[in-house]
């Protein structure tokens, strides 16, 4: 049996050139495993929290030192010896070490570091792939990637308030050719920008940054791009946002304001939940769109219960900011009806365990599940097996360009091309 000899911690840095944290176990067996977490920009004011050091001399306050100290101290203390494959019993003892509802303790990034080096040292364990030793079965349903092409609010210095403005090949029969209809769209939109004379660099998740007067703008590049690159937009390849509308929210005058022009010093509008619900309602009838992640803020609950009755029959409403992969905010979801999906990203609960209890009760209820990258990412694909082994259908991962982003869908790649006849491609909405 293959037990924890050594855990230690790193601070390495993300996508973005912040500090994050790497963890590697060694097991008494020889076995050696690394996990590096990600980290978010828009983060949801309920998840757990990501430990920094806030010391200004060191990377402006955002060092890791602290939540490195927590995993080469503390918990490498607590797990000694432990099965690597007992999962849950680690992650429980975690929590229960930590003692906090948010994780404050030993910081969500010192524990989700572990755990999924612990996930990794247990599929070593059993000379398995990180899919197969977290779900054997005999098929296995390849995810449809949601490819964010343009990037805006806080992931880019665009006027665009929205965050992500996504494609999602949902025609395709294979995530191979999903991926090949987004890199094909993904350069298609690069030579219509840049023959329009926009800029073609790209924002944090890959995708460009143009300097766009609106969302319908973006939105007709893109249905431009899908159909120059020879695709059918709806029936072949669809459109999905994420405006992360947390961020453009004032929660004491419950409004919706133009975040980037009031940045700017300059006048700006503001929209009702009502105005911001038929804005996002109008913007799907005249484009493709049938995902929309986020399209009000996380407090606007009776906001988020009307989208999804007004337009949730017809396209996928998925909770964010809303649920942060908790199981608490999503069951209050649940029960309002204030979604049909939800976001699933594992730092902003901290453990494996949680996040796959999380899956759990989103699928036991019907809702859909997206797992999800974060917009400062490493190049750890984790994400990729994850998507496969919890059946989520759908993943999303950033543009077609950056290593950060790429590495997760080259690994899902390699384990369509494993699977071969085993693997089935999502067919949903
Ligand atoms: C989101 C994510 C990932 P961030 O809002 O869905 O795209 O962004 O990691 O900045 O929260
Ligand atoms: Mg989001």
């Amino acid at each position: 049996m293959s037990k924890i000899k050594k855990i230690q911690a790193l601070e390495i840095l993300d996508s973005r050139g912040n500090p994050t944290i790497e963890v590697i176990l060694k097991t008494t067996d020889g076995i050696i495993t690394k996990a590096k977490v990600p980290s978010g920009a828009s983060t949801g004011a309920n998840e757990a929290l990501e430990l920094r050091d806030h010391d200004k001399k060191r990377y402006s306050g955002k060092g890791v030192l602290k939540a490195v100290s927590n995993v080469n101290n503390e918990i490498d203390k607590l797990l000694q010896g432990k099965s690597v494959t007992d999962q849950e019993t680690i992650d429980n003892l975690m929590i229960k070490a930590d003692g906090t509802e948010n994780k404050s303790n030993f910081g969500a990034n010192a524990m989700l570091g572990v755990s999924l080096a612990v996930a990794r040292a247990g599929a070593v364990s059993e000379n398995k792939a990180i899919y197969e030793y977290l779900n054997s079965k005999d098929t296995y349903l390849m995810p449809c990637p949601m490819m964010n092409i343009i990037n805006g609010g806080m992931h880019a210095d665009s006027p665009l308030d929205f965050q992500e403005f996504m494609i999602r090949p949902r025609g395709a029969n294979s995530f191979k050719e999903a991926l090949r209809w987004g890199a094909e769209v993904f350069h298609t939109l690069k030579k219509i920008l840049k023959d329009k004379g926009f800029a073609t660099s790209v924002g944090d998740e890959g995708g460009f940054a143009p300097n766009l007067k609106s969302h319908e703008e973006a939105l007709e590049l893109i249905m431009q791009a899908i159909e120059k690159a020879g695709y059918k937009p709806k029936d072949e390849i669809s459109i999905a946002l994420d405006p992360a509308a947390s961020e453009f929210y004032d929660t004491k005058d419950k409004v919706y304001f133009e975040m980037k022009k009031k940045a700017a010093n300059e006048s700006f509008k503001t929209k009702t939940p009502s105005e911001q619900i038929q804005y996002l309602e109008e913007l799907s009838k005249k484009f493709p769109i049938d995902s929309i992640e986020d399209g009000l803020a996380e407090s606007d609950w009776s906001g988020w219960t009307k989208l999804t009755k007004e337009i949730g029959s017809k396209m996928q409403i998925v909770g964010d900011d809303l649920f942060v992969t908790n199981t608490k905010f999503l069951q209050k979801g649940i029960e309002k009806k204030a979604a049909n999906a939800i976001l699933i990203k594992l730092n902003q609960i901290g453990t494996l365990t949680e996040t796959l209890q999380t899956i759990h009760l989103a699928q036991k209820n019907g809702f859909n599940t997206v797992v999800s990258h974060r917009s400062g990412e490493t190049e750890d694909a984790f994400i990729a097996d994850f998507a496969v082994a919890t059946h989520s259908g759908q993943i999303k991962t950033g543009s077609l360009s950056r290593s950060d982003r790429i590495a997760k869908y080259n690994r899902l790649l390699e384990i369509e091309n494993d699977l071969g006849d085993r693997a089935k491609f999502f067919k949903g909405l």
